[in-house]
């Protein structure tokens, strides 16, 4: 059994999250700051049963710039391409979200109601949200998991090869993942980015990998952090320098973890008013 199952639902929910997890290797970056993942990763995971192809996508929401058209785009991809859909939503949310469901029935796939982070509610509360979801849509399975524990994983993998067409592997067993290595790395100094900035700010950043140099000893890696405005720059550098450094040094060790060798890193913030409109920036730091 083989295909391509797309994790949707809003963001942090944990999507990312569980993709790793299934992957037992990091592919995707995770934060607990919104639109975190921008552009579909896949995850390729060989077992003996076969092969899931995973499209972790962005979360869904309403796009206001280019680069939120581009991230439902992504979605509508998916969609579009996915064997099996998995609903993700977070157990301790509120409302169902009629808007996603209507988006799901029309797809007309099989679907999986995924409630994730049970690790933070006790039994009764977990049985409650099913039964409040149960008639939502018809769902072909309805899993509660916690991708951060651990828990029901093993379970779900096993479901979702239920579901998926017989046939060959698509991709040769020791690929993972389609990302070019330039823009995972930058994806590892974003995470980090992320970790540190508040508000407004995870929103209005995007990260570019201008040189990557392997000096022997030492790899050299030049990145720029791109926000929209002066006062942005102004929070991401901090007093004297302090939060750039910061972000910097956690970055270079996450860099040094990929490459098992010795980083230079060098970080700096540009200005890009309106990047998120500029198809250019969103091509250059998403490609
Ligand atoms: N308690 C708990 N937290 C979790 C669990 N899974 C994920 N999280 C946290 O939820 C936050 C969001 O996780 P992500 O995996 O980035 O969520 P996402 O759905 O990929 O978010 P977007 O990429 O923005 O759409 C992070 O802080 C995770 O650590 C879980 O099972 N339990
Ligand atoms: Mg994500």
């Amino acid at each position: 059994h083989s295909g391509y199952v797309a994790l949707l639902g809003r963001t942090n929910v944990g999507k990312s999250t569980f993709l790793n997890a299934l992957m037992q290797t990091k592919v995707a970056i995770v934060s607990d700051k919104p639109q975190t993942t921008r552009k579909k990763i896949l995850g390729i995971k060989t077992t003996e049963r076969g092969q899931i192809i995973f499209f972790d996508c962005p979360g869904i929401h309403k796009p206001h710039f280019r680069l939120n058209e581009l991230m439902m785009k992504e979605v509508n991809e998916a969609l579009h391409d996915a064997d099996l859909i998995l609903y993700f939503i977070d157990v301790g949310d509120a409302k169902q979200d009629e808007f996603i469901f209507s988006q799901l029935q029309k797809a007309a796939k099989p679907v999986f109601l995924v409630i994730n982070k049970i690790d933070k509610l006790n039994k009764a509360r977990i049985l409650e949200k099913i039964q409040s979801y149960r008639d939502g849509l018809p769902w072909k399975e309805i899993v509660p998991i916690s991708a951060r524990k651990g828990d029901n994983l093993e379970l779900i993998e096993e479901l979702i090869f239920q579901y998926l067409p017989e046939g060959e592997n698509f991709y040769p067993a020791e690929e993972y993942t389609l990302q070019s290595e330039n823009f995972f790395l930058g994806e590892l100094i974003r995470e980090k980015v992320l970790n540190f900035v508040e508000d407004e700010l995870p929103f209005t950043t995007t990260l570019k990998i201008e040189e990557i140099k392997d000096r022997g000893e030492i790899v050299y890696v030049r990145a720029e952090i791109f926000v929209e405005t002066r006062a942005q720059k102004k929070i991401v550098v901090g007093k004297q320098g302090n939060l750039i450094k910061q972000i910097g040094s956690q970055a270079r060790l996450a860099l040094e973890g990929y490459f098992a060798k010795k980083v230079f890193l060098d970080l700096f913030v540009k200005i890009v008013p309106g990047w998120r409109n500029s198809p250019q920036i969103i091509r250059e730091t998403l490609g």
